[in-house]
């Protein structure tokens, strides 16, 4: 469902997509972000960061998977939480 152009991997361009959708969602008033979360740039960089194992800026389905199930705020954020 992340994956916009569906090539099997989701790039940073796609996340960064999402995340921006997620961000339009949130209500400022009621969201605290840490400051390394403060934008979609910046939470998409962390994201890659923490779960692109092998570093080549695409995130397979079990890079994905695996990185959801040791990341709770990337858990949250599929959930729309
Ligand atoms: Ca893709
Ligand atoms: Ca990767």
């Amino acid at each position: 469902m992340y994956d916009i152009d569906n090539n099997g991997t989701i790039s940073k361009a796609e996340l960064l997509e999402i995340m921006k959708a997620i961000y339009k969602l949130m209500n400022p008033e009621t969201t605290i972000l840490p400051e390394d979360e403060s934008t979609p740039q910046k939470r998409t960089d962390k994201i890659f960061n923490s779960i692109d194992k092998n570093h080549d800026g695409e995130l397979t389905l079990t890079e994905f998977i695996e990185g959801a199930a040791q990341n709770e705020s990337l858990i949250r954020m599929i959930q729309g939480k």
